[in-house]
């Protein structure tokens, strides 16, 4: 039914995908060859579906109607769309926000036994950002006032005070451009909620205006996703430099295999942490490694940074970690959990456990996980996945041999320490100086996720490897950090191999000083999708430094499978704040030459970042490229 061949560049994937076909298992891949074609309205964003009177679809070639049955026309029933996709991406990304503030208030008033502040100096330096008091006060009154005035950003009703998080974030530059324009959020859940009610049939029908309101939501997309990435680290630890290693070779024939799928480490990080002390049940039922807890998708990127914790896989082939036969349980939170999880499980002995209220599936077995009994309800998890292991098929195991070293690690933090080594009174000194010497060209920052619509990982292999030739210094996160992973490009190896001879020398000096025997890896993996939050931060600070925008720094972006509305809120807010943005898989929104040329175009000249939508990976390095080397020419270089 579908053509292994073009499905994924991860050698993994496609022996699993062979394992699927010879066993008639569906998967993704599978089920994305049955979809074709797929509908050309709903493709370019011309299938309206916001009203009881619709759907209502315009003919792109002009030879149907023009207006849906309200009178819509192609550009607001475009613009509608992506807006409101930008609108639950924000949602996402925020309530993952809400819920690790939450969770510190309770820390704070003492309703949270198996929470700690496990980084005490990263909790007092987001206190001093936020201008929280700390001088001579208890640790838990400043986690209280931190939390409160987190919490402030989805209860503020005053529409002049922005978001305070973005304005401890960006630089004054940026914040005085964005509110001169009127995107600048107060309110998280108000502006979620305005974006949905200027949405709803009737209301805002202008383009323009619809996009406008598109920027201001997605921004609060960045405060959910700052806020959050700020608040783990305070409660997990800020992540260092580790070595581990990614794919499924990760999986081990001897041990209780258990993978942790999904986004919030409130979940995944108790699980790691309580495995050590079930060791002993997993070995007494013949498990002899014990227990191994491997990563999916963002939730294994963030216990991958903090405790070197391997990456089974990214996004795309979840489900394959089944078909090895060695899984005995996927434990998951919320977000990009494929709903066929628990049908592939059915054909094996695995377990598949939701945990969220809000984000079951059918056919999975429920375990409530409140942040008041974590310990508890992480052990009768693992309990869960010892037993399974009783039920495996041991003739039916196939673990493939293949696992990429990879170092992780590098938060911001991380990358400053090591600069330090470089330069202790003026850390950002090295990195500036050799992007005015021209070894660093610039930044590219990959994110997003995989997408059916392309071969799994190639496109992230292809361009980040040419702009690193090029001398440019490659951030990655999310699935984006995965695919870099597994393609082992996450080693100094690499960074010998791929690297243009500027960057390899500032490599070099920056891993040796930083005592890492060799240089950076070629791809600094800086954690989960929330954790873009993280190069804004970096990037904020290089644009301080040198008294410039975020627009005028040559640093890109590039979203090659970008997938989910969490990536279309992404990519936005990383043209409002500035940044060249490359798709490579074509946005709904090519129906209205007006939004298309709104988000490509009007927005470079309004905000300084825009969209570059390129599917061809060779062509999206080469335009990724120019937009660094126009930046570099702004800045005089
Ligand atoms: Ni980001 Fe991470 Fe992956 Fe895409 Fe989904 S897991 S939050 S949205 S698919 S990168
Ligand atoms: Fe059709 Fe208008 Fe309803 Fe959309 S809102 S479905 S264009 S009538």
């Amino acid at each position: 039914l579908h053509d292994c061949t073009t499905c994924s560049s991860d050698a993994c994937a496609t022996e699993m995908l062979r394992i699927a076909d010879e066993q008639n298992i569906e998967t993704a891949w599978h089920r994305h060859a049955a979809q074709q074609p797929q509908c050309g309205f709903g493709s370019s964003g011309l299938c309206c579906r916001i009203c009881m009177k619709g759907p209502c679809r315009i003919d792109p070639f002009g030879n149907g109607p023009r207006f849906g049955i309200c009178g819509a026309d192609a550009d607001t029933i475009v613009a509608r769309h992506m807006v409101r996709m930008m609108a639950a991406g924000a949602a996402s990304h925020s309530e993952h926000g809400r819920h690790i503030a939450l969770a510190l208030r309770h820390l704070a008033d003492g309703h949270l036994d198996d929470y700690a502040i496990r980084d005490e100096a990263k909790m007092l330096a987001v206190a001093a950002r936020l201008g929280v008091a700390t001088d001579g006060r208890a640790l838990m009154d400043v986690v209280r006032d931190v939390a409160d005035l987190t919490l402030g950003d989805f209860q503020n009703q005053d529409e002049k005070k922005p978001c305070t998080w973005l304005a401890a974030t960006l630089p004054e530059k940026r914040l005085k451009k964005l509110g001169d324009l009127g995107i600048l959020p107060h309110n998280i859940d108000a502006t979620v909620a305005q974006t949905m009610s200027r949405t709803h049939i009737g209301c805002d029908s202008d383009p323009t205006n619809l996009v406008l309101g598109g920027l201001r939501v997605a921004l609060t997309d960045l405060d959910g996703m700052v806020l959050a990435t700020e608040l783990s680290d305070a409660l997990f630890g800020t992540p260092k430099p580790v070595a581990t290693s990614s794919n499924l070779g990760v999986l081990k024939v001897d041990a209780v295999n258990v993978a942790v799928n999904g986004h919030n480490p409130i979940l995944s990080d108790v699980i790691c942490q309580v495995a050590a002390d079930l060791e002993a049940e997993a070995i007494a039922a013949g498990a002899t490694a014990g227990i191994n807890i491997v990563g999916v998708c963002c939730t294994g990127n963030e216990v991958m940074m903090r405790h070197g914790i391997p990456l089974a896989t990214n996004y795309l082939s979840q489900e394959l970690p089944i078909l090895t036969g060695a899984l005995e349980a996927m434990v998951l939170d919320v977000q990009c959990i494929m709903p066929s999880l628990p049908r592939i499980a059915e054909c094996f002995h695995t377990v598949v456990v939701t945990t969220d209220p809000r984000n079951k599936i059918k056919g999975a077995t429920h375990v409530d996980f409140s942040e008041t009994k974590a310990v508890e309800t992480a052990k009768t998890i693992l309990r869960m996945a010892i037993a399974a292991y009783g039920r495996r098929d041991k003739n039916r195991v196939n673990i493939p041999k293949l696992a990429q070293r990879t170092i992780a690690g590098f938060s911001t933090e991380a990358i400053v320490a090591a600069l330090t080594a470089v330069d202790a009174a003026d850390p950002l000194k090295p990195v500036i100086d050799n992007v005015v010497n021209g070894n660093i060209q610039g930044i590219v920052l990959f994110g997003g996720c995989n997408n059916t619509k392309t071969m799994q990982d190639a496109s992230y292999f292809r361009i980040a490897t040419e702009l690193a030739r090029r001398n440019v210094l490659v951030l990655a996160t999310g699935c984006a950090a995965g695919a870099l992973a597994k393609s082992g490009l996450m080693t100094p190896e690499a960074t010998e191999k791929y690297a243009g001879e500027g960057l390899k020398a500032v490599s070099r000096a920056i891993g040796e000083a930083a005592g890492l025997g060799g240089p950076l890896p070629l791809v600094l993996h800086m954690g989960s999708c929330v954790d873009n939050s993280r190069a804004v931060i970096l990037a904020t600070a290089l644009a301080n430094k040198l008294g410039v925008d975020l627009s005028d720094l040559p640093v890109v972006v590039s979203a090659p499978e970008a997938m989910s509305e969490k990536a279309v809120a992404i990519g936005t807010w990383a043209v409002t704040i500035g940044f060249p943005t490359h798709l490579g898989t074509v946005p709904p929104v090519v129906g209205s030459e007006t939004v298309t040329r709104l988000v490509t175009e009007t927005a470079k000249e309004l905000i300084g970042g825009h969209f570059i939508v390129e599917t061809d990976p060779a062509i999206a390095a080469d335009k990724l490229f120019a937009a660094i080397q126009e930046r570099r020419r702004g800045l005089g270089l």
